[in-house]
């Protein structure tokens, strides 16, 4: 897959590509990544990427022109018909199915804005959707823009090894995961869940399934209710919340 990137500030881009996961998807060429600064398209003596809004108020707004030219190298970089994806604090929200379907094509666009926004021409003409990390303030789009490429970066067919294939798999049920312990079995007074340490495997399982179930239903409630719970489920909750005197 090929990722490019179009943002004022490509260093920052960069670091993701040199660690962990993004890293290693790179060096095994199954992700390429690249970079466009609009400033690299502004023609004028001092390279203005921004300008004062029409209307007044605070900040500055990116300018149609060189982030339009810089977007159309990255397309033309890219594989034909790679959609352009801005991120912008008034996108819907990223979750995993955009992963997914980001991870299905063979090329991405992405558009990290700065400053206070973008001229709205450029989205109508250039952008084909809108994507936003959630309702809190980043600086700009390319921490967004980061954690777009991470979480597509981990699809990409042989990127994780078979188990933590499986184990993501597993996780994308839409609930939360249970609680994890390592050795010592007692630290600071609190000690390892007997059950995890009887050997019994469908014991466990049980157990994690009705923490996982418990922990999203106190945490998370929206994520139960998008889900139909199977009768197993439901007692498991139920036992739970009994557990925590909650019923
Ligand atoms: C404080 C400035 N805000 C005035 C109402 C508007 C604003 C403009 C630009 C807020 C944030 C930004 C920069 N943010 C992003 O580019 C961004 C973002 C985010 O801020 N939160 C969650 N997801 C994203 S994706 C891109």
């Amino acid at each position: 897959m090929q990722i490019a990137v179009v943002s004022l500030f490509p260093e920052m881009i960069g670091q993701v590509a040199e660690y962990g996961v993004v890293g290693r998807a790179k060096e095994r060429g199954l992700l390429a990544l690249h970079c466009e600064n609009p400033r690299d398209y502004a023609v004028d003596a001092h390279r203005t990427v921004d300008d004062r809004p029409y209307g007044g108020g605070p900040g500055m707004v990116l300018k149609y022109e060189p982030a339009a030219r810089a977007i159309q190298a990255a397309r033309r970089a890219l594989p034909e018909g790679s959609p352009v994806v801005c991120l912008s604090p008034q996108g819907a929200a990223f979750d995993q199915a955009a992963a997914r379907r980001f991870a299905a094509l063979p090329g991405l666009v992405l558009l990290a804005g700065r400053y206070e926004g973008i001229d709205e021409r450029l989205i109508e003409s250039e952008v084909d959707e809108e994507l936003s990390l959630g309702d809190f303030v980043l600086s700009g789009g390319e921490i967004a823009a980061m954690a777009v490429i991470d979480a597509v970066a981990r699809l990409l067919p042989g990127v994780l090894g078979d188990e933590e294939s499986a184990a993501q798999d597993s996780f994308m049920q839409g609930l939360l995961d249970h609680p994890h312990y390592t050795r010592p079995e007692g630290i600071a007074g609190l000690n390892v869940p007997a059950v995890l340490l009887s050997g019994d495997h469908a014991r466990i399982a049980r157990w994690r399934q009705k923490q996982a179930l418990g922990r999203s239903y106190m945490r998370r409630p929206d994520l139960v209710q998008k889900l139909k719970l199977s009768k197993e489920q439901r007692a498991l909750l139920d036992e739970f919340l009994k557990e925590q005197g909650q019923v």
